[in-house]
């Protein structure tokens, strides 16, 4: 459906680089509708929440650290196949893989400072906004529809 919904957070060293109104503009342009925007620190426990999955890797505790230096943007964005297509538009997970066009690899290099999360499934993105907005996001009507959808 339409309304399907994914969780993107613009990392710190993205915050700190002036990328988020690049970032933002192109979910925007793609026509992909914000439902949820905050700036904030990030505490220890909700990122190692976030990314419990990982917690046996070797650059868990560099990843948690890198997330907890600055602040995020943390969004969620809504669109038919909004979590597939944000991947896309994100690239892979190596800067040195993700293609040019894609944000990281238009303005990443290195995988510890890949500048932007996405959700890649919408499964874990139905976990992920739970978690980063517990009080819920926006519910708007948007003119456009009818633009973008047939
Ligand atoms: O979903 P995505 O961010 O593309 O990659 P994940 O496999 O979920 O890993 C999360 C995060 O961990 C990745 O964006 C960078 C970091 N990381 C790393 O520093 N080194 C790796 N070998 C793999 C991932
Ligand atoms: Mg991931």
């Amino acid at each position: 459906a339409n309304t399907e919904q994914t969780y993107i957070m613009i990392k710190p060293d993205g915050v700190q680089r002036g990328l988020v109104g690049e970032i933002i503009k192109r979910f925007e342009q793609k026509g992909f509708t914000l439902r949820a925007l905050e700036l904030k620190m990030v505490d220890r426990a909700l990122a190692e929440k976030h990314y419990e999955d990982l917690s046996s890797k070797p650059f868990f505790a560099g990843l948690v650290d890198y997330i907890l230096s600055g602040p995020v943007v943390a969004m969620v964005w809504e669109g038919k196949g909004v979590v597939l297509t944000g991947r896309k538009i994100i690239g892979a997970t190596n800067p040195a893989q993700s293609e040019p066009g894609t944000i990281r690899g238009d303005y990443a290099i290195d995988i510890g400072r890949n500048i932007i999360h996405g959700s890649d499934a919408v499964e874990s993105a139905q976990k992920e906004i739970a978690l980063w907005f517990p009080s819920g996001v926006a519910h708007y009507a948007t003119a456009l529809a009818p633009w973008i959808y047939e």
